[in-house]
C-alpha cells in the first residue's frame, strides 16, 4: 500500500508525527479514507489489480533539505511492470525535482516550498526498455506538498482607529487584520490576536482570525486623552505556546462630541464706543471657554433687560461672542450702558466638567459711550418742495433747518454751493427762496444741496438734499402734427386727405380744438374731438398743371386755462397719384434751394476770381523781373485809362459778355429771365471785388516796397472777364501768356526754383521736345 507507506514516511520527523496523521487526513480528503481503509480490507487490493497504476496522490514537505540517499516519496507500480521495462516521468519538475528510478521508486531531489507551489502535477509511463514502445498507457499523479509553520502573521501597515467619546462600553473601535502565507487550513496559517497594553481601556477577540478591538469602559474622554497608541500581537498555531509572531501598534483617535458647555471668560467686560459709530460696529468680544472642537462650540448669548434693542451679539470664527450696535447711539441722551449677558450652550452628552460652582455663565458689561463732535442735523435728510414755473408772486419756497446736537450747540449758517442753482437759502433762517422764474418744460425738477455747518471757524458741515419739483402752468401753445398733406389730382369732393394733430409741451392732458383761421374754398375741416381734426376736400379737379398755392391756416386752441392757441399755415401739395392715394410725383409750390443756372454763375464767378489771383501773383513777379533788367535808370509809370471795345464785342456772337459781368456782383441774375441786349453792354462793370482787391494788393505793394519807385501810380483796367474771344488788352492779361518773357534768370536762383525755372524758362530741352 502506497499511500500507506508514504505516510508513514512523513511521520519520521518525530514532532510532527501526531499532526501528520491530521494533515494526511486532512489533505487526501475522500480518497484518502478509502486508501486508509485499504489496510483492512486487501481483497480491494486484488480487485484493483486489473488497474494497470496504482497511486492517487504521493506527499512530500516543504523546507526538506535533499537526503543522501535520496528521499523516496512513492513508488511506481504497474502490472505490465518488467525487467526490461522502465518507467518515465513527465510534467511539472519531472526529472528534475522529482526523479523515478529503475525500481519505480520516485525520489524528491530538491528543497520544495509549499508557499510557492503546494502541487505538482505528473505523469507516468511505462515503455519497453528496448523498444522504448509504451507497454500501457500514461496515468497521471499528484505530489502534495506539505505545509509546515514556516512564515509568521504581518500586519498591514499604518492601523488607526477612531471613535467617539463617551461612547458606550462594548463599542467597536477598530478591526485588524493580519495575514499569515502558510496554510490557513491548519493552525500554521491561523491567527490569535493579543493586546499588549490599554487593557483597562479596550480589549481585542479573535473573530475568524480578525482581531475586533473594543472599548471596555464608556469613560474616554477627547478633552483629557484625544489619542491611544496600542500594541498588538499576532501569533499563529493558536492556544499553542509555540507558533510564530508579529507586533504592531495601531492608533486610536477619540472624536470630539459637544460635551461641553461654553462660559465666559471674564465676569466683567469694559468696552468703549464713539457715538458716531456706524450700526453694526464692533465694540468688543465676549471671549469665551468651552474645551470642545471649534465645530462643537455653539454658545448662545442672551442680552438681559431689553439691551437686545441697541446691542447685538454675533459669534465670530473663534466662536466668541461680538458685541455690535443696533441702534445709533447719541452720547448727549446715554452716555453709559450696563447690562449682564447669559452664555448658554446645548451639549449632545454632559462631560462631568460642566457643574461647578465657578462655571461663568453670567457676565456684566459696560460700555462708555465716547463724545464725538457731531455735525448739525436737519430736521429731514430730503426736503421736497412744490414750485409753479412761470413768473412768481412770491419767491418762497419753504425752509430747511438743522441743529448742532453736541452740547456746545454752535449756530447753524446755510448755504447752497452750486452757483447756478435757481434756489437762494437764507444764511440764518433757512429759508428757500427762487432766485429766477422756473420753466417746467426746460426742467421739471431741481434738485440741490443745503449745506448747514458750525457758525466756528473749522466747524463741521452736514448736507441735505432738497427736490424741487416745477409744477405746469399753461404756458405752450400747442402745436400741430401730421401737417404734411396732399391732394391727388384724382381726389374728389369729400375726399379725406388727411389727419392732423396737435402737441403740446405743457403737462395736464387738454382736448385741443381744431378750427380753420382763413376759410378756404376748397378745403374743410372737420373736429373729430378725439384730439385730430381730418381735412376733407370740398370740390375735386385739381391739377398739377397749375401753379396755384394751396396754403390752409389751421388754429389749435388746447382749451387750457389760460387758453393758448396757435395757427399753422400747413402747405399742401398736388400730386399725381396712383391707387390708394399713393404719391407718384408732386409739384413743387416753392422754388428753394439753388438752380443749376445758379450753380454754373456761382461757378463762373469763383472761376474769375481765381484768374485775378493768378494774375497778381505773375504780375509782382513780372516787376521784379522788370527791376532786375533796369535796376538804374528811373521810370515813370503812366496812368493809363483803356476804354473798353464797346459795340464792337457784338460782332463776336459766340458769347454774351453781359452774363459774365452781371453775374459777379448781380445775385439776382437768372438765365432766361429775358433776352440779354448786346446793346446794354455799355462799359462791362468789373467784379468790383475783385478790382478793389486788386487795386488794394498793388496798393499795399507800393507802400511796402522799399525799392520802388516814389512815384505811385494807378493803372485803372476795366475788366471784361478772362473768357472774351476779342481777348484782352491789359497788361497784366498780357504776362499770363509769358511766351515773350525771358524767365532764365530763375535759373540764378538756385536749385529750389529749377522746376519753375524749366517751367517758364526757354530752356533748350523745352523748345526741343515742342519741336
Ligand atoms: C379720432 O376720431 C376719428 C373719427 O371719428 C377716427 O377716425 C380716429 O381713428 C380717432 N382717433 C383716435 C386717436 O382715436
Ligand atoms: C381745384 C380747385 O377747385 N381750386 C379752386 C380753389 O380755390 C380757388 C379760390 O380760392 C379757386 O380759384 C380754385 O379753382
Amino acid at each position: 500500500m502506497m499511500k500507506q507507506s508514504s505516510c508513514r514516511q512523513m511521520t519520521d520527523p518525530g514532532f510532527w508525527a501526531g499532526v501528520l496523521v491530521i494533515f494526511c487526513t486532512l489533505s487526501m480528503g475522500a480518497d484518502v479514507h478509502q486508501t486508509l481503509k485499504t489496510p483492512s480490507m486487501p481483497s480491494r487490493v486484488l480487485q484493483r489489480h486489473k488497474r494497470d497504476w496504482k497511486w492517487d496522490k504521493l506527499f512530500v514537505y516543504e523546507e526538506m533539505l535533499p537526503k543522501n540517499p535520496p528521499e523516496k516519496i512513492g513508488k511506481l507500480e504497474n502490472t505490465f511492470f518488467t525487467k526490461s521495462s522502465r518507467f518515465i516521468l513527465s510534467g511539472e519538475g519531472a526529472n528534475d525535482m522529482f526523479t523515478v528510478n529503475e525500481y519505480g521508486d520516485i525520489i524528491v531531489n530538491a528543497m520544495l516550498d509549499r508557499e510557492k507551489k503546494s502541487v505538482y502535477k505528473l505523469s507516468a509511463s511505462l515503455i519497453d526498455s528496448k523498444s522504448g514502445k509504451p507497454l500501457d498507457k500514461d496515468d497521471t499523479f499528484i505530489v502534495v506538498v506539505q505545509d509546515i509553520n514556516d512564515n509568521s502573521p504581518v500586519f498591514p501597515p499604518d492601523l488607526s482607529g477612531s471613535i467617539s467619546e463617551s461612547s458606550k462600553a462594548g463599542t467597536i473601535v477598530m478591526t485588524v487584520n493580519a495575514t499569515d502565507a502558510d496554510d490557513g487550513s491548519t493552525p500554521n496559517g491561523r491567527i490569535e490576536y493579543k493586546l499588549l497594553n490599554g487593557t483597562d481601556l479596550f480589549n481585542i477577540n479573535n473573530e475568524n482570525d480578525v482581531g475586533v478591538i473594543r472599548t471596555l469602559k464608556s469613560s474616554l474622554d477627547r478633552e483629557k486623552q484625544s489619542q491611544y497608541i496600542i500594541a498588538i500581537k499576532a501569533k499563529d498555531m493558536p492556544g499553542m505556546e509555540n507558533g510564530n509572531s508579529a507586533t504592531t501598534t495601531v492608533t486610536i483617535n477619540i472624536n470630539d462630541v459637544n460635551d461641553n458647555i461654553a462660559t465666559f471668560k471674564k465676569g466683567k467686560y469694559q468696552f468703549n464706543v464713539k457715538e458716531d459709530s456706524k450700526l453694526g460696529t464692533e465694540i468688543g468680544v465676549l471671549g469665551v471657554e468651552d474645551k470642545d472642537e471649534i465645530q462643537n462650540k455653539n454658545p448662545k448669548f442672551t442680552i438681559q433687560n431689553e439691551f437686545d434693542k441697541v446691542f447685538d451679539i454675533k459669534l465670530n470664527n473663534e466662536k466668541d461672542g461680538i458685541l455690535s450696535l443696533k441702534v445709533p447711539l447719541d452720547y448727549e441722551t446715554n452716555s453709559m450702558y450696563k447690562f449682564y449677558v447669559n452664555v448658554d450652550e446645548h451639549t449632545e452628552s454632559k462631560s462631568p466638567d460642566n457643574q461647578g460652582p465657578n462655571l461663568q455663565k453670567k457676565a456684566e458689561v459696560s460700555i462708555h459711550v465716547i463724545d464725538v463732535d457731531e455735525p448739525p442735523v436737519f430736521s429731514k435728510t430730503e426736503y421736497n418742495f412744490n414750485i409753479s414755473e412761470g413768473p412768481f408772486s412770491s419767491p418762497n419756497i419753504g425752509a430747511v433747518s438743522a441743529k448742532d446736537p453736541d452740547n456746545t450747540g454752535y449756530k447753524i449758517r446755510y448755504s447752497i454751493e452750486d452757483a447756478n442753482c435757481p434756489v437762494a437759502v437764507d444764511p440764518v433762517q433757512g429759508h428757500l427762496s427762487l432766485k429766477r422764474q422756473l420753466d417746467r418744460e426746460q426742467q421739471s425738477l431741481h434738485t440741490f444741496k443745503v449745506t448747514a455747518h458750525e457758525d466756528v471757524p473749522n466747524g463741521l458741515k452736514s448736507y441735505a438734499l432738497v427736490n424741487l419739483k416745477v409744477l405746469d402752468i399753461n404756458d405752450n401753445a400747442p402745436e400741430l402734427i401730421n401737417g404734411n398733406l396732399h391732394v391727388c389730382e384724382n381726389d374728389i369732393a369729400g375726399t379725406i386727405i388727411g389727419t392732423v394733430g396737435a402737441y403740446d409741451k405743457d403737462e395736464s392732458s387738454k382736448r385741443f380744438h381744431f378750427t380753420l383761421a382763413k376759410k378756404s374754398s376748397n378745403f374743410s375741416l372737420h373736429d373729430n374731438e378725439n384730439n385730430t381734426a381730418s381735412i376733407e376736400l370740398k370740390q375735386g379737379g385739381f391739377s398739377t398743371e397749375r401753379s396755384m398755392k394751396y396754403v390752409l391756416e389751421i388754429e389749435i386752441s388746447d382749451g387750457g386755462t389760460p387758453e393758448q392757441k396757435s395757427i399753422t399755415l400747413v402747405q399742401i401739395k398736388v400730386c399725381t397719384c396712383q391707387t390708394g392715394r399713393r404719391i407718384e410725383y408732386c409739384r413743387a409750390y416753392a422754388q428753394t434751394g439753388v438752380s443749376v443756372s445758379a450753380l454754373l454763375a456761382i461757378l463762373l464767378c469763383i472761376i474769375t476770381i481765381l484768374v485775378i489771383v493768378i494774375l497778381i501773383v505773375l504780375r509782382r513777379r513780372y516787376q521784379k523781373e522788370v527791376l532786375i533788367a533796369k535796376s538804374s535808370g528811373e521810370i515813370h509809370e503812366q496812368l493809363v485809362t483803356y476804354d473798353e471795345e464797346g459795340g464792337g464785342e457784338m460782332d463776336t456772337n459766340g458769347y454774351d459778355v453781359s452774363i459774365l459781368s452781371s453775374a459777379c456782383h448781380d445775385s439776382s441774375f437768372r438765365p432766361g429771365t429775358g433776352p440779354s441786349l448786346y446793346a446794354v453792354v455799355k462799359k462791362p462793370p468789373a467784379c468790383k471785388g475783385d478790382m478793389g482787391m486788386m487795386i488794394e494788393v498793388k496798393k499795399d505793394e507800393a507802400d511796402h516796397d522799399r525799392d520802388g519807385i516814389p512815384y505811385d501810380t494807378l493803372h485803372i483796367y476795366g475788366y471784361e472777364g478772362s473768357e472774351s474771344l476779342a481777348g484782352s488788352l491789359s497788361s497784366l492779361d498780357s504776362s499770363s501768356s509769358g511766351s515773350n518773357l525771358d524767365y532764365d534768370f530763375l535759373h540764378e536762383w538756385g536749385p529750389r526754383f529749377r522746376t519753375l525755372a524749366q517751367l517758364y524758362g526757354v530752356d533748350g530741352s523745352d523748345t526741343d521736345s515742342s519741336d
